[in-house]
This record gives structure tokens, C-alpha cells and sequence, in this order.
């Protein structure tokens, strides 16, 4: 067992980011099991599920003539435009049937305003509305998350980094992630990581 300071913060292990979904993630069922041990570890478990309405405004559909992967910019900065995903209520936006959820104590939906995305289990994608974990970590007596789940590069790095940023400290077990990888984006997160104190371990 971890220490109680200790909590393991679980990134959208959802249908819609595993082998046969509308944003697969290449081998993002094959990270289960290793999670799913590791759940017996830590006295704080919190999941993270990517919840969208179906007019959110990250959906390329949503944007008449842009193609899934092509990027806009919104209010709040740069933005890839996806394929519709884990849209709320749906079996793509349910947690994969694998996954165990009961030890669980917290569920964090993010992403559930249309007009903004979020990547991290921390902030929208604005880099300043709350989702309200720190706070509930803070309360729990916790410092340091170990971030495991999809993907590498858009939700379990963006989480880390705000992490770093509260001050927590943060490790990412690679092996319990998997990558989107898009356009160089996993070299870019992963320097980025490096670059801020987050441990990258195996
Ligand atoms: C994610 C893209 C869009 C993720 C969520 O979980 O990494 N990526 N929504
Ligand atoms: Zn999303």
C-alpha cells in the first residue's frame, strides 16, 4: 500500500478511447489490467470520464467543411477538432467494461460545457476554470498523483502538467497509458513533462 499522501488519478478508460470507438487509441484496452491492479495500492482512487453534449464545440461536426483531426482556434487558444466522442448518456462515453470502478471514491466528468474542451482532470482547456479535484485532493490529505490512462499526450499529460503546476507532485506510468499520437504530439508532451518535474517511469 501506498502512502494515504498517495492517490492514482485514472484518465477516460472509456468505450469511445479503446479498440473500436469513435477516438480509438491503438491498444487503449490492453492498459486495464495493469490499472486495475493497481487500484489495490492507493487509499484515493478518482477516475476521469470525458463528457461531452453532442453540440460541443471540440467535434469536428460541429464545424461545417473542417475535417476530424484539423485544427481551429477558439477564444481560448489552439484547438484539434475530433471525431465525436464520449458524448454524454452514451456506451462510448461509459467506462470500458473492464475497468474496475468500484474502488473508486470520485468520478470527475470534464468537458461537459459546449463551448470549451478539457483535457486535464484539473482545468478546462482555458487553463483557469476548475474542476473542482484540486480542492478535493487538498481536502484528502493528498501530494503526490500517479496519472495512468488515455491518452498519453492530450488527457493524462495536460492533468500532469497542472499537477506540477498546483503543486502536487506527478508521475506518469507510461506503460498503464497509451498515445494518440498526432502530429508529433507525444514527443511534445512527453518534453514537456520532462521539462516540468513530472517523473515519466515505465
Ligand atoms: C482526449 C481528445 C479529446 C483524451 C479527450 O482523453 O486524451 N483526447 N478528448
Ligand atoms: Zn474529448
Amino acid at each position: 500500500m501506498r502512502p494515504a499522501t498517495d492517490a492514482l488519478i485514472v484518465i477516460d478508460v472509456q468505450n469511445d478511447f479503446c479498440p473500436g470507438g469513435a477516438l480509438a487509441v491503438a491498444e487503449g484496452d490492453q492498459i486495464i489490467s495493469r490499472i486495475n491492479g493497481l487500484m489495490d495500492d492507493f487509499a484515493t482512487v478518482v477516475l476521469t470520464q470525458d463528457w461531452h453534449p453532442a453540440n460541443h464545440a471540440s467535434f469536428a461536426a460541429n464545424h461545417p467543411g473542417a475535417e476530424p483531426f484539423s485544427l481551429t482556434t477558439m477564444p481560448y487558444g489552439p484547438q484539434v477538432l475530433w471525431p465525436t466522442h464520449c458524448v454524454q448518456g452514451t456506451k462510448g462515453a461509459e467506462f470500458h467494461a473492464d475497468l474496475r470502478t468500484d474502488p473508486a471514491q470520485l468520478v470527475v466528468r470534464k468537458g461537459f460545457r459546449a463551448g470549451i474542451d478539457s483535457y486535464s482532470a484539473f482545468f478546462e482547456n482555458d487553463q483557469t476554470t476548475p474542476t473542482g479535484l484540486e480542492g478535493y485532493l487538498r481536502n484528502r490529505g493528498v501530494t503526490a498523483v500517479t496519472l495512468v490512462g488515455l491518452a498519453t499526450d492530450y488527457c493524462v499529460a495536460y492533468s500532469a502538467l497542472d499537477a506540477m503546476r498546483l503543486g502536487f507532485q506527478a508521475t506518469v506510468l507510461e506503460g498503464a497509458c497509451r498515445a494518440i499520437d498526432l502530429n508529433g504530439s507525444l514527443t511534445e508532451a512527453r518534453d514537456k513533462m520532462r521539462a516540468s518535474g513530472v517523473a515519466l517511469e515505465a
